[in-house]
């Protein structure tokens, strides 16, 4: 006899084995991510639902741990399925099955692709977004023509370097940065975009929390709106991208740039940013953003601590479980300091081990400034983890 643990992070050590066996590919997948363990916490439940759940969990030899108004349940996520289905799971825990059975799709069938204006992105492999910050300390060198071409130029060795869009942003969202007037913002990115999709460098994205920067940027070329206040800053945003179609990323934060710090508090920090990430995705949805367009990124450093930005690193798979792609803005941030002692001009070696870690967690897009280095770890990352 021979006994061997294997690596069940993923499921492809268990896809691999019964493919070696002879299983076709099809069902080698869903019997290995059928197998794979699925830890769910359940809140505000009844004491009635709470029993059942017992009851169930008993019956089924899946886990389960309680206390006042909540459960943990753990089980092979095929054992857990059935709670999904109404014909299935005891009358008392129907509440439960529209949610779980939302968790168990997104596992099962993760997207594959995000719709842009005009176009599709790919996820199956990394998607760099390069930041082209429009600020006037990024690229101020006195006039402005000269630091639109220098801003250009600086896209063009980004899209040069892999970057599948370029996220042109001119307001800065750094805690207790001042505020910039639309006009200013308009001012400072139009030029740009318009360069840049005149001379066909990239696919652009806006970073802008407002509607009229929103729709200038649109009319100049941009295909994708990068929203840091994920829809709560400017009421105009939702319906523009809904009727553009342009493609969204919404970012979850609390507050705003200038009140955010003092909102960092949180118990479970992926459950709740990852809740109201769903809230915000529901509100997209509910203004006609279709759901192929949306994009959810957890914000780090926005409204978080340290502290918090390790642990939403470490449960990325919770916001992942949301089930929209989830992009990740990690790069030179603050915590990658605290952990590595770095000043914020020597962390981009940090930031592409971070984005390494977020595509293991399931992570698809990721915006960063060094483009190549992130390219390299991200290139090594999906190497290693299959995607079938
Ligand atoms: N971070 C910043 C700006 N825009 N957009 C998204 N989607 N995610 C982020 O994490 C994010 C962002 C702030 O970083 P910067 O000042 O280095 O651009």
């Amino acid at each position: 006899m021979k006994v061997t643990a294997l690596a069940a992070h993923t499921p492809e050590a268990v896809r691999a084995v019964l493919a070696a066996r002879g299983w076709e590919s099809q069902p080698a997948w869903f019997a290995a991510t059928g197998i794979e363990p699925l830890v769910v916490l359940i809140e505000d439940i009844t004491e009635t639902e709470r029993e059942a759940l017992v009851h169930w969990a008993t019956k089924s030899g899946a886990d389960v741990l309680t206390g006042d108004g909540w459960a943990l349940v753990a089980g092979g996520a095929s054992r857990l399925a059935p709670l999904a289905r109404y014909d299935r799971a005891p009358a008392e825990l129907a509440r439960l099955a529209p949610p779980l059975g939302q968790i168990l799709a997104a596992r099962a069938v993760p997207p594959r692709s995000w719709a842009i204006r005009g176009g599709a992105v790919a996820l199956d492999k990394p998607v760099i977004i390069g930041i082209l910050n429009v600020t006037p300390d990024s690229f101020s060198d006195g006039g402005r023509l000269s630091s639109v071409d220098a801003a250009v130029e600086h896209g063009a060795r980004l899209a040069a370097d892999g970057a599948r869009l370029l996220d042109v942003g001119g307001e800065s969202t750094r805690p207790g940065a001042a505020p910039v007037s639309t006009d200013e913002e308009i001012g400072r990115v139009i030029p740009v975009i318009e360069k840049l999709v005149k001379r066909g460098i990239g696919a652009v994205s806006v970073d802008t929390r407002k509607a009229a920067v929103a729709r200038a940027a649109l009319d100049a070329g941009a295909v994708v709106i990068n929203d840091v206040s994920g829809l709560s800053f400017d009421p105009g945003l939702a319906s523009l991208a809904a009727e553009t179609n342009a493609g969204v990323i919404l970012m979850h934060m609390r507050g705003t740039p200038a009140t955010m710090d003092s909102l960092a508090e949180y118990q479970d920090v992926a459950a709740e940013v990852a809740a109201e990430l769903a809230a915000t995705a529901a509100r997209a949805e509910s203004a006609g953003m279709a759901r192929e367009r949306i994009v959810l990124d957890p914000g780090f450093g926005f409204a978080k601590t340290a502290e918090h930005n390790f642990r939403l690193l470490d449960e990325l798979a919770t916001i992942v479980g949301v089930g929209y792609a989830v992009a990740v803005g990690l790069s030179r941030k603050r915590f990658l300091g605290a952990a590595t002692g770095r000043p914020v001009e020597d962390r981009d070696r940090a930031t592409a081990v971070a984005c390494a870690l977020a595509w293991e967690r399931g992570a698809r897009l990721f915006r960063v400034h060094d483009v190549a280095l992130t390219r390299e770890a991200l290139s090594l990352a999906s190497a290693t983890t299959s995607s079938t």
